[in-house]
């Protein structure tokens, strides 16, 4: 008996739905983003390896990779500027011949000087319209790419006291983003993203899950807030966020990595992968919202860290897939306090490896993504076709 016909059959035994757990696991898709294939750093340096993506078509080439790999990734989260192209039609036939969806568009809003005081929430109605213009043009990029996402993070904030007044920066957010939201086309919604600080370091205009979520109650129904797992304090318990949202049904989507300080951007499930495994116990208590990666490689083979995070991912949604909810309940009746952290932990410790396999290759995907990688010689190709590190259009710190 192989390693999935022992764990099926236990899994059956002890009443799991097994063919439900595959049929779930089969629909997951999980986007990930153009800019965690390209160069990516810290304020200390951006280490340029060699075959990595020299513009946005080789950035979607190495997202088909790791879908064809893991059958998981079918949709890529796209960034503006550093994915814009003169023909959007295109590069959503690019898109589309690999296989691949275009996911959320990421306005960027951090790097052009004359937000360096902010951007929707600057003091000047001049940079305000600036702002707005640029997200006005992610829509209609948007529009033609056929993605239903503005994915709206704003570096936004001050750095001292008295820089300027906090209740004014939230009036001027509160009003570029109800023009925004009134130029918003039906099929279209906005992810807000909220982060407790960098690159602002004293006041950042949407830190937290609680500001995010009263600009989305102020905009509609279809404005709703995004996850970012690097995002938060030390100590803040992000799986009862994301119950908390959830429940609201204003949990719009998720940016997934890992972090040990702060927003580190590592591979997700890396440092805490039991973390990794609550937020899942949650989400699967509902309708998955929208799922992206948003990872930086800094050091790390890039198309490998990317295969990786999906089987993370992959692995942490059947584990949740397993939890016994019955007894769950029960024991939450019966005040047993232990009693539901056992039926986590015997979900937790499920090795769900040979399920996830059999998932994979019945979508004629890799058992073994990473090997099958390894094997390909992909990243070597890439390197010989694509050169080492010249000039690359587009991208982090560019
Ligand atoms: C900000 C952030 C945001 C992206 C950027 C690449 O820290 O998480 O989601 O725009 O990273
Ligand atoms: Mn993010």
């Amino acid at each position: 008996m192989n390693d999935y016909d022992h764990l099926a059959s236990r899994l059956r035994d002890a009443g799991h739905d097994v063919d439900a757990v595959e049929r779930a696991l089969a629909l997951l898709v999980i986007e990930t983003p153009s800019w965690g294939y390209g160069d990516s750093g810290t304020r200390f340096a951006t280490f340029q390896q060699a075959g990595r993506p020299r513009d946005v078509f080789e950035r979607l080439d190495d997202a088909a990779e790791t879908h064809r790999l893991t059958g998981s990734a079918s949709a890529v989260a796209l960034h503006f500027p550093w994915d814009r192209v003169e023909d959007y039609a295109a590069l959503r036939e690019h898109a589309s011949a690999h296989g691949l969806a275009i996911g959320a568009v990421n306005p960027n809003l951090f790097q052009d000087p004359d937000y360096r005081l902010g951007s929707v929430t600057h003091p000047d109605g001049a940079v305000r319209a600036k702002a707005l213009e640029h997200l006005r043009e992610c829509v209609e990029i948007a529009t033609e790419l056929g993605s239903t996402a503005q994915s709206l993070w704003f570096a936004d904030g001050t750095n001292y006291p008295g820089q300027d007044d906090l209740a004014a920066r939230r009036e001027r957010l509160y009003d570029s983003l109800g023009q925004l939201y009134a130029a918003l086309p039906d099929e279209q919604e906005l992810l807000v993203e909220y982060k407790l600080f960098e690159p602002a370091f004293y006041a950042t205009d949407l830190a937290d899950w609680g500001s995010a979520l009263l600009v989305c109650q102020k905009l509609g129904e279809r404005a709703r807030v995004l996850v970012d797992l690097g995002h938060h304090a030390q100590g803040v318990n992000i799986e009862q966020i994301v119950a908390l949202l959830g429940l609201e049904g204003r949990l719009g989507g998720f940016h997934f990595n890992n972090r040990k300080y702060a927003d580190d951007d590592l591979i997700v499930g890396s440092v805490n992968p039991f973390e990794l495994f609550l937020i899942f116990c949650e989400l699967a208590a509902r309708p998955l919202p929208r799922l992206t990666i948003d990872q930086a490689h800094n050091v790390e083979a890039k198309v490998e860290a990317m295969v990786l995070s999906i089987v993370n991912l992959q692995e942490a949604y059947a584990k949740a897939l397993l939890v016994d909810r019955g007894r769950l309940a029960a024991a939450h009746a019966e005040g047993d306090v232990l009693g539901g952290h056992h039926a986590l932990l015997d979900a937790y410790n499920t090795d769900v490896r040979p399920l996830c396999a059999k998932v994979r290759a019945e979508q004629g995907a890799a058992e073994d993504p990473i090997a099958a990688l390894k094997a390909s010689g992909y990243a070597a190709r890439a390197a010989e076709q694509r050169g080492s590190t010249a000039a690359v259009a587009g991208g982090w710190g560019r």
